[in-house]
């Protein structure tokens, strides 16, 4: 996989993808991550990027001729399955958008910033657009890394046994049983006795019982026949 993340704030970006899991996927070869910054697809002395809307108000607006260059610079080299608009007005992200754009090649994320971008960016170039969630972040950056990482974790050889996506949270519309480590006894509070049995049938019948109670005391909305 590929993906083309576009921003005014290359620096904002660049953290999260040289640490842990994320690091290590593009390290494997599993995934190239490459940043491009919209100020240098813009012409001109000042190297604008926004401007005022047009009608008046406040707040400046993302120009269409710097991202229009950068989107066609990356097309003109691969074609992409999609281009993603991070904006809080998209659809909200989910585990199921996370497996779909997990199965993708080549991805382009687009971080908007002060009042949006040019609504003609949206209509001609934008194929589909996500918010991570009902809250206003001051740029899609932070968006772009939160989807990034829920899309590359999901990656063939990514992650190893130990932290298989299959028993994470949401992949089975359950949240994920409680979880303990040494020592089983810890100033008198106890691990639960069925861990350390042994008895492996029935430690993953409870785990799937203790998952199914978790959900339905804490995110009723989740459950549904399958459970
Ligand atoms: Cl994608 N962008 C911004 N600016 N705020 C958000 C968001 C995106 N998703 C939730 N809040």
């Amino acid at each position: 996989m590929r993906i083309d993340i576009i921003t005014v704030l290359p620096e904002l970006l660049r953290s999260p993808f040289e640490a842990s899991i994320l690091k290590r996927a593009q390290d494997k070869g599993l995934v190239e991550v490459h940043f491009h910054n919209l100020r240098d697809y813009s012409t001109g002395k000042y190297k604008k990027v926004d401007d005022y809307q047009f009608g008046g108000g406040a707040g400046m607006v993302m120009m269409i001729e710097p991202i229009d260059k950068c989107i066609s610079k990356l097309q003109s080299e691969r074609n992409y399955d999609e281009i993603i608009y991070l904006t809080p007005d998209g659809q909200t992200l989910n585990q199921n958008i996370a497996n779909e754009l997990s199965l993708k090649g080549n991805l382009i994320m687009l971080c908007g910033h002060y009042k949006g971008v040019d609504q003609r960016v949206r209509n001609h170039f934008v194929t589909r657009e996500i918010s991570i969630g009902d809250y206003v972040l001051s740029g899609g950056e932070l968006a772009a890394a939160v989807l990034a990482d829920s899309i590359i974790r999901l990656l063939p050889g990514v992650l190893n046994d130990e932290t298989s996506a299959l028993s994470d949270s949401f992949q089975d519309d359950l949240l994920a049983p409680e979880v303990y480590t040494r020592p089983a006894e810890y100033k008198g509070m106890k691990v639960p006795e069925i861990l350390l049995s042994g008895d492996f049938p029935k430690i993953e019948a409870w785990r799937h019982q203790n998952a199914l109670d978790r959900t339905t005391k804490r995110r009723p909305d989740l459950l549904n026949d399958k459970n």
